[in-house]
């Protein structure tokens, strides 16, 4: 059997031939994490996307952080959420014609085509906070994460879409109580995109970069992680004298763990799963990406 030093050189040594920049999300598996040259939130990896001087991007994550590298490095290869679809979306900008249109990353390009700027969960209230407060806006896809921008910004004209994060949507407060309860003096960091009754329990609720730096700035000696468990890997790499319990073991994303070491390399060798847009949608999707990251 291969075993996964390997698997990691192979893929290191076909990225250097094929001239491949390896990026990969914070909730990857940590023997993918650890093979890449960038690990990061979804933010994070747009900009090194679009930074990159190296013709092809493999992207460990999930399809609509591939396309984002996509929009933002149009010619580069790519090779490799559908709470919310472009004609479901349009329907309800046709109710609220007054509306700006606000997403969450985590949409699919033709989504992002029909939103006026994106976010994601490291800068949702700082974009939304600078839209003018009597301006009404469509938040998509996660009610979660806008449930939090609302109360952050204190607005209360936000039409939040009804979609969520299983992963984070179906931890259950008890569950997080009872590891709290078990590790006496761990500090509760959790994700926006949680149920509102889990981030009342928390001391700081941040994205998963937030999550990364807040230990350095805490004197506490044990925190318990309300996201996916894949973070983990990272908070004990860089604390490694701390100790770090996941709030919810069921807290697994089945679309981030399926890329595996053996898939990046095949992704990479054959061209498997490459990312094309249509010019059209491309051109709309990036003008809401770039009203981000600007
Ligand atoms: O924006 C991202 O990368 C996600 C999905 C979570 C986070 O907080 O980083």
């Amino acid at each position: 059997m291969t075993d996964l030093s390997s698997l990691q050189q192979q893929l290191r040594d076909l990225a250097a031939e094929r001239d491949a920049v390896i990026l990969a999300h914070n909730y990857q598996r940590p023997e993918v994490q650890d093979a890449a040259d960038h690990v990061g939130d979804s933010l994070e990896l747009a900009r090194k996307a679009a930074a990159t001087e190296a013709s092809t991007i493999l992207f460990c994550g999930v399809h609509f952080m591939a396309e984002t590298a996509k929009l933002l490095s149009p010619d580069k290869t790519v090779p490799m959420a559908d709470m919310v679809t472009a004609p479901a979306l349009r329907r309800l900008k046709a109710e609220h014609p007054e509306a700006l249109v606000v997403a969450y990353v985590n949409t699919s390009a033709d989504v992002k085509a029909e939103v006026d700027v994106c976010c994601t969960s490291a800068n949702a209230p700082e974009i939304v906070g600078r839209i003018p407060a009597d301006q009404p806006i469509i938040f998509v896809p996660d009610r979660n994460l806008g449930d939090w921008v609302a109360q952050v910004t204190g607005r209360d004209n936000m039409i939040m879409w009804p979609g969520y994060c299983p992963v984070h949507e179906e931890m259950r407060v008890d569950e997080v109580r009872a590891v709290i309860d078990a590790h006496p003096g761990a500090v509760l960091m959790a994700h926006p995109e949680c149920n509102r009754e889990v981030r009342e329990l928390a001391e700081v609720i941040t994205s998963t970069s937030g999550m990364l730096r807040y230990p350095a700035t805490s004197d506490a000696g044990a925190f318990v992680v309300a996201t996916e468990t894949g973070l983990l890997h990272r908070l004990h790499a860089m604390y490694p004298d701390r100790e770090f319990f996941p709030a919810a073991r069921g807290a697994v994303c089945p679309n981030m763990k399926r890329t595996t070491l053996e898939k990046a390399i095949e992704a990479l060798d054959e061209g498997a799963n490459e990312i094309t847009l249509p010019p059209k949608i491309a051109e709309r999707a990036l003008a809401s990406v770039q009203r981000m990251v600007q």
